[in-house]
């Protein structure tokens, strides 16, 4: 059985490359990793190369293709029906239309509850999908015989949890993001062999010298940048605050924007500027601002309440420059 996988480049698409590996054998299975600024062009050109003939199952995880792309599979699936694609992402539903897509994102999970009569009563909640843990599903639905798996299984519940944030939302599962971790700090190549060739979340010795180094410079370098918050007011026009925490950084800008905002209440969030990324990082804890809506769509981007960015172009990268001390020599020599 050769099988071919699309799926998307973070740790949730690689998961889907793990259970590919672990369910039909590493020999068996060819994996190509996509983002959405080049999926569309990736499995067009697969489709329109004849490579389709080589595969006995095409699947995609953990992303979506466009009208266009989506009309080429349905084609190769009216030919011979092979081709699934499973995705979690809620922008991706019309997708359901075609009967070898399947975009959702909750499962209905059986619990039974027990009843006074001292029966059990069937219920059920609903739980977050990602694109591992759907193609687990599917996989092990079909070819039990090859999934059957339980450190697999927690690998792929894992998976699930960060890719979802309920192991922040939920669990407060520290593990689930050190999974994460180790994947940007091995890279994909090796975290894929390693939970192909042992699904055991636990991890190694080494691997947890990685991560405790990481999380080291992490420290140093968050108690660092820190200290350079400067505080000015923001306005749009639809929005005016006193209280900004601007700081310049260009790593680990989630985890320094979460600390600041943490650290400092009397600030209405924090701003990141990442002048090496043209990128801008907005993170808050206040409730009553909601920092994607009200403010990120300013700057040309989205995001969610407390989290949101947007990029910079080159010529307010200019503005930011110019306007700066570097224009006026003798307010660097003052700050020196
Ligand atoms: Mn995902």
């Amino acid at each position: 059985m050769r099988v071919k996988l699309f799926t998307h480049t973070d740790l949730d698409g690689c998961g889907a490359a793990v259970v590919a590996n672990q369910a039909f054998g590493k020999e068996n299975v060819d994996v190509t990793y996509c983002d959405y600024s080049n999926v569309d062009d990736k499995i067009a050109n697969f489709i329109t190369s004849g490579n389709v003939v080589n595969y006995d199952l095409i699947f995609i995880t953990d992303i979506s293709v466009k009208e266009r792309v989506a009309e080429m599979l349905d084609r190769v699936n009216t030919f011979s029906p092979k081709v699934v694609l499973l995705d979690h992402h809620n922008s991706a539903i019309w997708l359901n239309k075609y009967e070898w897509a399947t975009v959702t994102s909750v499962k209905l999970v059986e619990t039974m509850v027990p009843a006074d009569g001292g029966y059990s009563i069937p219920d059920g909640y609903e739980e977050k999908t990602a694109g591992t843990s759907m193609f687990y599903d599917y996989v092990n639905d079909r070819y039990p015989l090859h999934a059957i798996n339980i450190p697999l299984e927690s690998f792929v519940e894992e998976v699930r949890r960060y890719d979802t944030w309920d192991w922040f939302n939920l669990y407060n599962d520290e593990h689930a993001k050190a999974l994460n971790d180790l994947l940007y700090l091995i890279g994909r190549e090796k975290f894929v062999n390693r939970f192909s060739d042992n699904p055991d979340i636990a991890f190694t010795d080494t691997e947890r010298l990685i991560l405790e180094i990481e999380q080291n410079k992490i420290r140093k370098y968050i108690d660092r940048v820190s200290n350079t918050v400067v505080v000015r007011p923001l306005q749009g026009a639809s929005f005016h605050f006193d209280n900004v925490g601007f700081v310049f950084a260009e790593q680990y800008t989630s985890e320094l924007g979460n600390v600041i905002a943490n650290n400092r209440p009397e600030l209405d969030f924090v701003v990141i500027v990442n002048l090496s990324d043209c990128a801008l990082g907005f993170r808050g804890v206040k409730d009553h601002i909601d920092l994607g809506t009200e403010v990120a769509v300013h700057f040309g981007g989205g995001g969610h309440p407390k989290s949101a960015g947007a990029k910079l172009d080159k010529d307010s990268l200019r503005n930011i420059l110019l306007q700066s001390m570097f224009t006026d020599i003798n307010l660097i020599r003052r700050a020196i």
